[in-house]
């Protein structure tokens, strides 16, 4: 196990700073689930962090001209290579540090806040090359299911038929045809010091592998779950229910991969709730059929088991 990880014991709630460094009046929607799993990242990370965003939700609601809620140094980048751009600041910052303009032992956060489209779709091959270039960067990518800033398109991490714009529900199609893709097995290939899952309702499991991410020497990647009430027909008040839901259903296990060879599940799910109780929150769901939410039910529980088995063979060695 990696030493700075085996060390850390795990933020203290008292502990953490009040202010935030994504200011309040920013323009989300009621109740987007997208903004809080980033205002929480940047509690843990704190003041010296530079975030790099890619095109997205939380780029556009965040820097209206000409204001910002960037309390931190940010940098907005074209939507597929916020992790191209990462790699060029730790690059810099490493530069820096040799000519001594920089003290060698300062710690800065790099850190990229991007979508599922930029991530699982666009951005891919330059988020794979930053990895295997193995920079010293934190990528958290906020999955909210579809290209929501352009009129809720579907993308690569769209869950199987949901209706969106361009996979309507009607007599053709019943929503998008494809499952969701494996992002989490694409990036814990690349055998990378840090990956973990993640849902803003479990906030102390998100906000340590926030920190965890910010420990470890090099690229790090935390996939978190992130509600959108207004692409999914959601209503605002019910995004914690949901992002509770989405793990007690087993539907999105929270777990850590660490350098591709240790699994870890945060969350064991013995008493699952049917998935049902999970889509019937959400209208891009409505018009499912019964035998297709039994579909979804036996993926989920196969998917589930495939990781609850990961974590059991490749446990980290007990110290
Ligand atoms: C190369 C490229 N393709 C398409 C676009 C148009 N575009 C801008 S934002 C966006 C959707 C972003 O989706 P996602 O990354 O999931 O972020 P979200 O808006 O859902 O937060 C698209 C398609 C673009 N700016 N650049
Ligand atoms: S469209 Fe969705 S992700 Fe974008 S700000 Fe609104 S709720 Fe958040």
């Amino acid at each position: 196990m990696r030493p700075e990880l085996a060390k850390f014991k795990g933020l203290n709630i008292k502990e953490l700073p009040k202010e935030d460094w994504i200011a309040p009046g920013h323009r989300a929607c009621q109740g987007c689930g997208t903004v809080l799993p980033l205002k929480l990242a940047l509690k843990v990370l704190g003041p010296n962090t530079i975030a790099v965003s890619s095109t997205g939700c939380m780029e556009i609601i965040t820097s209206p001209f000409p204001f910002t809620s960037w309390k931190i140094p940010w940098i907005h980048v074209a939507f597929e290579n916020s992790a191209t751009v990462a790699s060029g600041i730790d690059s810099a910052i490493k530069a820096l540090k040799r000519k001594g303009k920089i003290p060698k032992r300062e710690k800065i956060n790099i850190v990229v806040f991007a979508g599922d489209g930029a991530t699982f779709d666009i951005g891919l091959q330059f988020v794979s090359g930053a990895l295997e270039r193995g920079h010293n960067f934190i990528y958290i990518c906020l999955d909210n299911e579809a290209y929501m800033n352009t009129g809720v398109q579907r993308s690569g991490g769209t869950p199987f038929l949901a209706h969106t714009t361009t996979s309507p529900a009607g007599k053709v199609i019943h929503g998008n045809i494809t499952w969701k893709k494996n992002l989490d097995g694409i990036i814990a290939a690349h055998n990378i010091p840090y990956f973990a899952t993640a849902s803003p309702a479990f906030y102390m499991d998100y906000m340590n592998k926030v920190k965890k991410a910010s420990l470890v020497e090099g690229p790090a990647f935390i996939h978190v779950y992130s509600p959108c009430p207004t692409g999914w027909g959601s209503k605002g008040e019910d995004t914690i229910k949901l992002c509770k839901l989405i793990v007690e259903t087993r539907i999105f296990p929270l777990y850590e991969v660490i350098d591709g060879k240790y699994y870890i599940l945060n969350r064991k799910v013995d008493k699952p709730k049917p998935v049902e109780e999970y889509l019937k929150l959400q209208r891009r769901f409505r018009h499912l059929k019964p035998e297709e939410i039994e579909m979804i039910q036996k993926r989920v529980n196969e998917d589930y088991e495939r990781i609850a088995k990961m974590c059991e063979v490749f446990a980290p060695p007990k110290d």
